[in-house]
């Protein structure tokens, strides 16, 4: 199977920020990109092609113009307000229930406005990183549109939790979402989320879509981020009514519950009849990951890629999560494998 993937992800270099006089602890780092592509290349699963350049229509087809141009130019804003150009941080939580429909004037009230949380800081390399990793995952749509059975797109930074207008958890732009959002052109379209946390940005972009199902396993919010999102009682709203599952699971389940709730995801796809399947493969489902909390073993990762393989539905798979540096890459090609 052919994989995209890039360079230009490693301008988001999250590995050494400083954060007013402290180095930023941040698991969301460039070198997940080198131990994937390792991973693959010792797989021998198939070429590694670079991203086509799809321009900001089909970002601009999810995000608002507000937010796409404040990832665009903020770094920069900061060293006209601050005088020198530093990591554009929110920092205290948004006030969600109370946002109003239009930014801000300030700049840093505006920072707050479009995140959800504090944990991701807008650098200089931010933007084209984030721009390059939308283009990837349009690239892998578009060659199975083209009659590919399966693509992968070597997604940095992730973006299921980006809304169409705030980032967090990581993810500036919803990549999966950009790809499904222009997938629909040719029909409906299932988008499948196994990363550990919940998308909660894709949820919100396809809320109101009944051309768009997800369907998420996820850590229950109740106990883990992103929290405010993700229960079973969020089923889509208006025409999107019944096209959104969410299947919210205790902390600290093995394979056999996981690959048993992974059936009740698949059989609801199945029903739903999509033109296209898209993945957000998140890999913090693995046992060992620093950030999620399941025991997913890799037999057990071998068998989820088998049970989506065996729809036969043609797949774009989209990397989100998976932060160990020590498995993650052979933990992607167990996944992929059946896709080859
Ligand atoms: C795409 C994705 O998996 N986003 C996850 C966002 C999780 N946010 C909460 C993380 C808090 C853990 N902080 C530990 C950092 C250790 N380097
Ligand atoms: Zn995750």
């Amino acid at each position: 199977m052919r994989s995209i993937a890039t360079d230009k992800h490693a301008l988001h270099a999250t590995a050494d920020v400083w954060v007013n006089g402290a180095r930023l602890a941040y698991c969301e780092v460039p070198a997940r990109v080198n131990v994937i592509l390792a991973a693959l290349q010792s797989a021998g699963l198939g070429p590694v092609l670079s991203p086509s350049d799809y321009g900001l229509a089909p970002i601009l087809a999810v995000h608002d113009a507000g937010f796409v141009a404040h990832l665009r130019t903020s770094y920069a804003g900061s060293a006209a307000r601050f005088g020198v150009a530093a990591p554009v941080l929110a920092a205290r939580e948004g006030i969600t229930p109370t946002r109003p429909a239009t930014p801000p004037d300030d700049f840093v009230e505006r920072a707050l406005y479009y995140t959800f949380d504090c944990e991701d800081p807008i650098l200089a390399g931010t933007w084209e990183a984030a721009y390059w990793s939308a283009q990837c995952a349009l690239t892998a749509a578009v060659l199975v549109q083209q009659g590919e059975r399966a693509a992968y797109a070597l997604c940095r930074p992730p973006g299921h939790h980006a809304t169409a207008d705030q980032h967090g958890g990581f993810c500036y732009l919803n990549n999966i979402a950009c790809a499904a959002r222009y997938l629909t052109h040719t029909g409906p379209v299932a988008i499948l989320d196994i990363d550990y946390h919940h998308g909660n940005g894709t949820q919100a972009i396809f809320y109101t879509d009944p051309r768009v199902l997800y369907c998420s396993l996820h850590a229950d919010p109740d106990a883990d981020y992103p929290y405010f999102w993700g229960r079973a009682s969020e089923q889509g709203t208006g025409l999107g009514f019944g096209t959104n599952l969410n299947l919210p699971l205790p902390l600290h389940i093995g394979d056999t519950l996981y690959l048993r709730t992974l059936e009740t995801a698949l059989a609801r796809i199945v029903d739903f009849r999509p033109r296209y399947l898209l993945v957000s493969l998140g890999l913090d489902i693995a046992a060992g990951d620093p950030i999620g909390k399941f025991d997913i073993t890799p037999g057990g990762l071998q068998a989820i890629g088998e049970s989506i393989a065996a729809l036969d539905i043609p797949t774009i798979l989209a990397q989100e999560g998976g932060y160990n540096l020590a498995t993650l890459g052979a933990n992607v090609v167990k996944v992929l494998q059946a896709f080859a």
